[in-house]
């Protein structure tokens, strides 16, 4: 399909400009469009970013504070919304956001309906599970962002922690993008050597429990401590977001830990959270069967239930 390709962007903020600002970086897509009912602000950022076109690949970027301005999208990224104040979890945005996606979906389905959805506004999981429902669209077209943030956290602590590259740390959070989110130890890797049998290098730490519990604890509070410190998280959101429209547009079969409905998996149902999963150009459906311990399986379950209940609280 030789049509240049066309990512929109639900929300001008500071996720929804870190998202448009990584994407041209990585020149993902030869259209970038921002929608926002700011009119002032999406003008100004689309301008801003204009002016940086002679040093990216090839790309325009447009905006409006009107929907059609996302017509014949590849790919729409929602990240309008609240964000989170210092101390509010992100599940505390529900309210505000679930019924933000109700309303605006419908208008962008209309210009867009054959889009890749990808939600990050948060609480991601919940959003993502009732931007599916509103949109009707089959599973694999709609997913969230989930835990790729958290999952590039965890290796960039690990990797710290043991002196190696991040690009060598495999490992994965997986569940709710939020606190009660769970990474799955007994599948990390660094080179290809199981964590489980990883020996501290000259300039590393061991892994031991003490250091899995402090980089677990850090991974669930990275966002609180980046919140009080500069008042917003949106640099790594735009980048990992950034990499999964990469996916998607190159289709390139990528795993990534994503938020889809777990249909079936472990027994799951009728709830959005991440998992190892296969992105490819129609979206995000097929998951890895991942091996966990009984601790971490326990962790996802319990995990689906903190989200199942507040899904039945918003009536999902
Ligand atoms: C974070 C936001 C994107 O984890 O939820 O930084």
């Amino acid at each position: 399909d030789a049509r240049p390709t066309k990512l929109a962007i639900i929300g001008a903020g500071a996720v929804g400009t870190a998202v448009a600002y990584a994407s041209l970086i990585r020149g993902v897509a030869r259209t970038i469009a921002l929608m926002d009912i700011n009119t002032a602000k999406v003008t100004a950022e689309v301008l801003d970013m204009s002016h940086g076109l002679e040093f990216v690949p090839r790309a325009d970027v447009i905006g409006d504070d009107d929907v059609a301005v996302c017509a014949d999208a590849d790919v729409v990224v929602f990240t309008a919304g609240a964000k989170q104040k210092p101390g509010q979890s992100r599940l505390e945005l529900a309210e505000a956001t679930v019924g933000l996606t109700k309303k605006i979906m419908p208008g962008v389905l209309e210009v867009a309906p054959n889009a890749v959805y990808i939600m990050v506004t948060n609480p991601v999981d919940l959003v993502t599970y009732a931007a599916l429902k509103f949109s009707g669209l089959p599973n694999s077209q709609v997913f969230g962002s989930g835990t790729v943030l958290d999952s590039s956290r965890l290796r960039w602590l690990i990797a710290q922690h043991c002196d190696v590259a991040v690009q060598n740390v495999h490992a994965y959070i997986v569940g709710e993008h939020g606190d009660s989110e769970i990474p799955l130890w007994s599948s990390a890797t660094i080179g290809g050597v199981p964590l489980t049998h990883w020996k501290p290098l000259p300039g590393g730490e061991p892994i031991d429990a003490a250091a899995r519990d402090r980089i677990h604890h850090e991974v669930v509070h990275a966002a609180y401590k980046i919140i009080e410190g500069k008042g917003a998280t949106n640099n790594a959101i735009g980048l990992a977001t950034a990499r999964i429209v990469e996916a998607v547009l190159n289709d390139e079969h990528r795993v990534l830990p994503v938020s889809t409905v777990a249909a079936g998996y472990e027994g799951l149902d009728d709830v959005c959270l991440s998992l190892p999963t296969v992105v490819d150009r129609a979206g995000a459906q097929t998951r890895l069967e991942m091996p966990m311990s009984d601790d971490e399986l326990a962790g996802l379950m319990s995990s689906a239930e903190t989200l199942r209940g507040m899904q039945a609280k918003f009536g999902l």
